[in-house]
């Protein structure tokens, strides 16, 4: 999964960028670099820990989410910079919920407003761009399927110009599908980081309650970053004492997991234990192509646990006494938590 970090200037991107990937990116507003922070993180999935457990792998590896923060500077560069996220499956966008001095107060409606305004300004430009290469590819032979891609682009542009996000245009899966390459912004899913002060922390619940529709998480990023420094043991003091439950970088990716509906499944042998992320509905097949592409060319059937099961059972040969290991085909749907064994030829 790719995250794309977007805000205003000062909203706290860097800041939370920090708090994501452990990073140390100094955090300045108008910060003068010039090029994205990158950084990954590894998605924390308690159930790792238990099958590592039962199997004692060489090494477990969890599934990785990257993460781009980029940098705004001036509004004018702004747009040039969007660019940089264009592959992002994801956008989470910071709002500052804290007053600075030298920045107007915080409006949480407003920066929303005029990022749903930066994001379709740069999808204009796209179809802007794209329907004047248009008029040459329409003069060739074959002006059917340009025809058709014409009419598509000139409808979400008169939707987009009347400050509607494609989004919310309510586009047919196959529409969808053909705007694909043009990884438009406004078509993207998004998540909202409330950026709060650190003495606002009661409110996080209301705040997020009253723009959940977005959905939103409402954190303290300086806080969660400097809670980042700390070993985990000191972490968690700090945490309990101030009443935060969850890791918020670990309810950030868990959000944004679910936007795009990530699943889960792992594989396991005695070398390595890992975490696959899936969308919801890919097949057994899909998966396999995932895991390596001779398996999905030689594909012969999957054997497939729940996690649970496995843990009931503690190892594969009860599991298969059982019944509980099932074999599937290639066109069985992945469930999150399955453990699965690829079967394949080469
Ligand atoms: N009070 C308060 N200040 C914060 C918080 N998060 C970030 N800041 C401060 O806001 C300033 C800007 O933070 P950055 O994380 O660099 O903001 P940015 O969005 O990356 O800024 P640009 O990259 O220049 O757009 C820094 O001085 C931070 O210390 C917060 O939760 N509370
Ligand atoms: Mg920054």
């Amino acid at each position: 999964m790719k995250v794309g970090i977007i805000g205003l200037p000062g909203s706290g991107k860097t800041t939370i960028f920090n708090a994501l990937t452990g990073g140390k990116v100094k955090t300045i507003r108008y910060s003068p670099s010039l090029s994205p922070n990158v950084g990954v993180s590894k998605v924390n999935d308690e159930r790792l820990s238990v099958l590592e457990e039962i199997f004692h792998p060489q090494k477990t590896t969890a599934s990785e989410v990257s993460y781009v923060d980029v940098p705004s500077l001036t509004s004018d560069r702004w747009t040039q910079f969007l660019g940089y996220i264009a592959t992002v499956d994801v956008l989470l966008q910071v709002i500052r919920r804290f007053e600075e001095s030298g920045l107007p107060p915080a409006d949480v409606r407003k920066d929303i407003k005029a990022m749903d305004c930066e994001l379709m300004l740069s999808d204009l430009a796209t179809i802007e761009k794209r329907l004047e290469h248009l008029e040459k590819d329409l003069k060739g032979k074959e002006r059917e399927p340009y025809l058709r891609e014409k009419d598509l682009l000139l409808r979400i542009k008169s939707d987009l110009e009347a400050s509607t996000p494609l989004t919310e245009q309510g586009l047919s899966p196959d529409e969808a599908q053909r705007l694909s390459d043009y990884q438009f912004l406004s078509a993207k899913p998004r998540l909202l980081v409330l950026n709060v002060e650190e003495s606002d922390m009661s409110k996080v619940p209301s705040l997020e309650r009253e723009f959940s529709s977005y959905p939103a998480v409402a954190i303290c990023g300086k806080l969660e970053m400097e809670l980042g420094e700390l070993s985990e043991v000191e972490a968690e003091e700090f945490r309990s004492a101030l009443g935060l439950s969850e890791r918020a970088v670990d309810h950030i990716v868990q959000l944004s997991r679910r936007l795009l509906k990530l699943i889960s499944f792992f594989t396991v042998n005695a070398n390595e234990l890992k975490a696959w992320s899936i969308q919801e509905g890919t097949t057994a097949l899909k998966a396999a192509g995932k895991v390596h592409s001779d398996m999905e060319k030689g594909f012969i059937r999957a054997e497939v646990i729940t996690f649970e099961h496995l843990v009931k059972c503690g190892s594969f040969p009860s599991a298969r006494s059982r019944g509980l290991l099932h074999a599937q085909g290639k066109d069985y749907v992945l469930q999150d938590g399955d453990v699965v064994n690829f079967l394949f030829h080469v």
